[in-house]
């Protein structure tokens, strides 16, 4: 069963330097759920106020800084806003399962120095953007998706190129870079459905490597 699903959804390269990888976290994922329930028991799952008002994904982070966000812009920090405290190491698991990943997109050495985790309920979607707060083009981030799928859209380096919509399952795991280290890209708003290991939710987790001079307090 296994290998006819993996033979109808192969390995894709979406665009020079993105290839997304169906299924490739399925082996990983009791660990990465784990990593998430220790990570959000230190630094809770948030939703975060931007300029445009609050996020619809709550979010926390892990690693030597986590991506944080207000009304006055993005940034990585050492410690979490809400807490006061450094955000959580990176669990070992997390951490070797995005180096592997990333060897297997063909990104070797890749050194992630925080990863980003995102939840979706029902309803909550990610508005198009860039990731470009991290100060280290030549690395790639690595994605991965838990649980009830979404519709995510893969564009090109400017805004209004046309999207490639792509529907990313459980396991899903995509590793752009290179070329495509700057696409457009967003996620649809997650209908109501179920799945067996997370109820109505989404997550996904981004691995990213940092400029530390970058960091901030
Ligand atoms: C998400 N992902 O899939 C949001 N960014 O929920 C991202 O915004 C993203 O998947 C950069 C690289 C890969 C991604
Ligand atoms: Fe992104």
């Amino acid at each position: 069963m296994e290998d006819l699903f993996a033979s109808l959804r192969p390995r894709t390269v979406l665009a020079e330097g993105a290839v997304w990888l169906p299924g490739f976290a399925l082996p990983d994922a009791s660990a990465l759920h784990q990593a998430i329930t220790d990570v959000s028991a230190i630094a809770p799952f948030r939703h975060f106020h931007t300029r445009m008002g609050p996020m619809s994904a709550a979010m926390t982070s892990c690693g030597a800084c986590g991506w944080t966000a207000d009304p006055s812009g993005y940034r990585y920090t050492r410690t979490d806003p809400q807490t006061g405290l450094f955000w959580p190491a990176m669990p070992d698991a997390l951490r070797h399962f995005a180096v592997r990943t990333a060897a297997e997109a063909g990104y070797d050495g890749f050194d992630p120095a925080s990863c980003l985790i995102n939840r979706y309920a029902p309803g909550a979607g990610m508005g198009l953007h860039q990731d470009r707060d991290e100060g280290r083009p030549e690395a790639p981030v690595v994605s991965v998706s838990l649980g009830v799928p979404a519709r995510f859209s893969f564009g090109g380096l400017t805004r209004n190129e046309p999207k490639r919509i792509i529907e990313l399952l459980d396991g899903d795991v995509m590793v752009w870079g290179g070329a495509s280290r700057f696409a457009w890209h967003g996620v649809s708003r997650i209908r109501e459905t179920f799945h067996p290991q997370t109820g109505a939710m989404r997550y996904n987790l981004t691995f990213r490597a940092i400029n530390v001079a970058l960091f901030r307090p």
